[in-house]
């Protein structure tokens, strides 16, 4: 196969009909969509424990009811191992292309070369893989989702305008090894160590659910308990922090600052109430950019490496006009 394509360029480039052979080599190197009225596609998601996710799965089955496209569907719960299987079924049964939302930067890398190699087209949704391994434009197509350093940085920055004096943070961090997790630390460690005055007394991984958001904030606020900032990589972890802050007898909002990342309603109700500071939102209707971008590449488009989604952000000045809208 990599022979043939060789071959096939050295040729063209000899020809020198079809411009720089680089261009060409990026090209071929990522399986083509042919352009079709339906297409059949899969989607492998991570897990379904969340508002977020379900929010997520029901855009993208929404919006391939309205093509009229075929949608085969997977459900990891939670296990990388089981996401690489679920996208080896997905090349058995022949879908055309594979939206992957991978659960971790590394693991989740045999499945995107799989595809590849079976010459099914891999968008990433809302996750990345770690860039050194697989590349965009030429391993998958391009990644869809938002910047997650930004993201955290936001966080930061309303921490530093509206911190009042609180200044001690317990960090409760996403799913350990996944992008957003990576990211949205990166971006709120790097904006408060330059802002100065603050101190991450804990960082730990509630793996982006309630329960064991509450059982790490829990834990952590036992060991700290001057802490008074509690920043959450999503609104799962920040609810859970809530229940544990309660449960010690403590104000959240009041006695200890809660902030998220995410959007959903119930965080974006907490602001109304009091409970949270601010929320940064990241979007998971993906359904209709998702399939725009497979009808591009399908186009024959050269796709940018990110297809970047825009956060909103929600503290008390818009959270009661924008609850309704929330997932
Ligand atoms: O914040 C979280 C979900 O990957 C961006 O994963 C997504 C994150 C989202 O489980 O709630």
């Amino acid at each position: 196969m990599s022979l043939t394509r060789r071959t096939f360029l050295m040729t063209v480039s000899a020809l020198g009909v079809l411009g720089s052979v680089s261009s060409v080599a990026m090209a071929a190197d990522l399986p083509p969509l042919a352009k079709k009225d339906t297409y059949k596609v899969g989607f492998a998601q991570t897990e379904s424990n969340n508002p977020w996710r379900i929010a997520q799965t029901e855009s993208m089955k929404a919006e391939a009811a309205k093509l009229g496209y075929q949608f085969v569907y997977t459900d990891a719960a939670g296990s990388a191992a089981k996401q690489v299987a679920d996208v080896n079924s997905m090349i058995a049964q022949g879908v055309d292309l594979i939206f992957l939302a991978p659960r971790e930067e590394k693991p989740l890398i045999p499945a995107v070369l799989a595809a590849k190699k079976a010459g099914i087209p891999v968008i990433l949704l809302d996750r990345s893989v770690d860039p050194k391994l697989a590349v965009a434009g030429k391993d998958y197509v391009t990644f869809i989702g938002s910047d997650f350093v930004e993201e955290g940085k936001r966080v930061a920055e309303w921490l530093v305008k509206n911190a009042n004096g609180k200044t001690k943070i317990i960090e409760l961090e996403g799913t350990t090894g996944s992008s957003p997790a990576n990211d949205r630390k990166k971006g709120f460690d790097e904006a408060i160590k330059a802002a100065g005055g603050f101190e991450i007394v804990a960082s730990q991984s509630g793996d982006f659910a309630r329960d064991k958001g509450r059982q790490v904030a829990e834990a952590l606020l036992q060991a700290h308990p001057d802490a008074n900032v509690i920043y959450a990589h999503n609104d799962e972890m920040a609810l859970g922090a809530i229940a544990a802050l309660e449960a010690a007898g403590k104000k959240p909002g009041t006695d200890v600052l809660v902030l998220s990342i995410d959007g959903g309603k119930e965080a974006v109700q907490a602001i109304v109430d009091g409970k949270i500071g601010a929320v940064v939102e990241c979007n998971p209707r993906f359904g209709p950019i998702a399939y725009e971008t497979l009808k591009r590449y399908a186009g024959g488009d050269k796709i940018e490496a990110w297809v970047k989604n825009k956060d909103k952000f929600y503290d008390t000045s818009n959270a009661a006009a924008e609850v309704s809208g929330a997932y």
